[in-house]
């Protein structure tokens, strides 16, 4: 009856060797990159949960309406967009906890498309801190949904001089794939500096996923759900660092344009970007 015994013990001896193995190597694949600055930002400081039924609340936000020659852009919003944006119910409103952004096919005011655009601009501008959202994006080639960010001196310094953090940017026709990035001056359109996230086996227009960066001096640090994807430093821009004053945030989905390129034929409309919450967090006093 040894033989068991001894067999038995062996296995143990074995397991354990195996699971101590396993265990330093996880320690070795979870430890912190020690180049990136993390800093933990709780101090809340702004929050729209969606959670009154109807228009958005004016008080924090303000609609852009058309096709952005009202915003002194050329039509198409200086992207060659399609869309019109409204301030309908049919394109924007609060329902159930959520905000949605709704893309229609209609013809409108010579469009194909409309949709919706929404800024904090002097209303929530914050230099600094944690922004997030949790949004369920739209599906289909040609739609291009945002969650970013815009320099509050961009009347005085204009764009790109302001500054632009894209903290979520996402083309329709590619589901699983996030982009961050900042703009400024020297490094701005097609040559910002970006950095995609693929969401392993899963994608973004099924569920909910919370979309963040974390912004100090000289570092801006991009997460999607616990992910942290990127840090962008001034070591990063060729070019002036433009990101140590008020940024404030929008929320739109654009429509065709030279990010996403044209709309396919198999785009199914309506399309929906749902906004459970917006968030903003500073740095504790
Ligand atoms: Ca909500």
């Amino acid at each position: 009856m040894r033989t068991p015994f001894f067999s038995k013990t062996y296995r143990s001896l074995v397991s354990i060797l195996f699971f101590s193995v396993a265990l330093v190597l996880l320690c070795i694949s979870c430890e912190a990159d020690e180049t990136q600055t993390v800093t933990t930002f709780t101090n809340l400081t702004f929050e729209d949960n969606f959670d009154a039924d109807g228009p958005i609340d004016e008080t924090s936000w303000s609609y852009e309406l058309g096709d952005g020659t009202d915003n002194g852009l050329p039509a198409g919003w200086g992207n060659n967009e399609l869309q019109y944006y409204t301030d309908r119910p049919e394109n924007i409103k609060v329902e159930g906890g959520m905000l949605h952004i709704t893309v229609l096919e209609e013809s409108f005011q010579s469009a194909a498309y409309t949709s919706a655009r929404i800024t904090t601009k002097d209303k929530v501008e914050q230099q600094y801190g944690r922004f997030e959202a949790r949004i369920q994006l739209p599906w289909g080639q040609g739609l291009w949904p945002a969650f970013w960010l815009l320099g509050s001196n961009i009347d005085e310094v204009s764009w790109p001089q302001c500054g632009e953090i894209d903290i979520m940017e996402y083309r329709g026709q590619d589901p699983s794939t996030l982009i961050g990035t900042v703009h400024g001056p020297g490094y701005s359109a097609g040559e910002a500096v970006s950095k995609e996230y693929v969401l392993p086996n899963d994608r973004f227009d099924t569920g909910f996923h919370i979309f963040g960066i974390e912004w100090g001096p000289e570092y801006i640090n991009f997460y999607v759900d616990d992910v942290l994807y990127n840090q962008i430093t001034p070591e990063d821009v060729d070019g002036e660092w433009v990101f140590d004053h008020p940024f404030y945030i929008l929320l739109n989905v654009a429509v065709g344009g030279n990010f996403v390129g044209p709309v396919g034929a198999n785009t199914v409309f309506p399309q929906k970007m749902l906004v459970d919450y917006v968030r903003v967090y500073s740095r504790p006093n």
